[in-house]
């Protein structure tokens, strides 16, 4: 086990190999890690920084964070809440988002949590399920199973099952309809609570600052567009900018040309917006990072 130390890199787990491990990787390269080929090996040594990812399967990384094996890990919320891993949750990523549902077989038309009493629940998140019914005071029989959860009331394992859910279309095809959400999930970066040099911490700090930098610029759009002069204070009115919009002088007279950052949200009413108050020429761009 490591301990307070400033002569190892600082390791980062992630997915070895499902959903989680290209977005994660497109993440650590999006705000500037460079590494070698990672299929190869299962510890990755970065070009350009002091860290090495470990990649593992999914289930042991809050365990390998827990332990300080790693001193971070980007990992699904539902598997750090089913450990009830000993970790610091630093943030969400927005990525991996799916839910674990209570979902039973369509004819059966269970409505509430009182509904499963007495049930049989097949699942691969027994202590999630086991602490939703148990804050209701509900008894239900949980049956763990490592995968396939949702063939279980058609094999006469079980009477529902807890599983994630993303678009739905597994539970469809299974015949069962989705009854209650117990839990939303997203990719988290988790952090151990085991004590790490200054020189760690200070990496951690950057990585983090960078992270926030790269989801703020996902989350925006970066416009040009050309506008007369009379139409300028109509046009900053319409931009939900972060700073004052950039108005610069065109060739043409009376012409200026205008940039701004505008959240993705908001984008498409903008656009019309901008068209509609004289604003010819928009051009969106996307952002890489943004740092305040
Ligand atoms: O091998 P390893 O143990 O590392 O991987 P794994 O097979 O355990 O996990 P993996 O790669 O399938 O999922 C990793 C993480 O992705 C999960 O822990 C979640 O945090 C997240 N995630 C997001 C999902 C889903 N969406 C998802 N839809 N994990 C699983 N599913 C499955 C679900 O279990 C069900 O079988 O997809 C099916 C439902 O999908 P829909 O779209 O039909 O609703
Ligand atoms: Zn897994």
């Amino acid at each position: 086990m490591r301990t307070l130390d400033s002569t190892t890199s600082l390791r980062i787990a992630v997915q070895k190999s499902g959903r989680l491990t290209d977005k994660t990787l497109t993440l650590l390269e999006g705000i500037g890690l460079k590494f070698d080929d990672y299929k190869r090996s299962l510890l990755v040594k970065c070009l350009n920084f002091d860290v090495e990812l470990l990649l593992i399967r999914d289930d042991d990384i809050p365990e390998y964070v827990e332990d300080g094996v790693c001193d971070l890990g980007f990992v699904g919320a539902n598997v750090v809440a089913e450990d009830e891993a000993d970790v610091t949750i630093i943030r969400g990523l927005n990525y991996g988002v799916c839910r674990l549902s209570l979902a039973a077989p369509k004819e059966d038309k269970l409505k509430s949590a009182a509904d499963f009493a007495g049930k049989r629940i097949a699942t691969s998140y027994p202590g999630i399920t086991k602490r939703y019914f148990d804050s209701k005071n509900i008894n239900v029989d949980i049956v763990t199973l490592s995968g396939s959860v949702e063939i279980a009331p058609r094999l006469e394992i079980a009477d529902a099952i807890c599983d994630l859910v993303s678009t739905g279309g597994t539970l469809k095809a299974n015949g069962l309809e989705e009854v209650i959400n117990i839990f939303d999930s997203e990719t988290q970066l988790v952090k151990t609570n085991k004590p790490l040099s200054p020189g760690k911490e200070n990496l951690i700090e950057r990585i983090l600052q960078r992270i926030e930098g790269y989801q703020k610029a996902a989350k925006s759009k970066y416009i040009l567009m050309n506008a007369p002069q009379e139409a300028v204070s109509k046009i900053k009115e319409i931009l939900p900018s972060l700073k004052s919009p950039t108005v610069m002088p065109l060739a043409d007279n009376g012409m200026v040309a205008i940039h701004a950052v505008v959240p993705l949200s908001t984008f498409w009413d903008v656009m019309e917006q901008l068209k509609a108050a004289g604003a010819t020429g928009i051009v969106m761009l996307p952002i890489e990072s943004m740092i305040a």
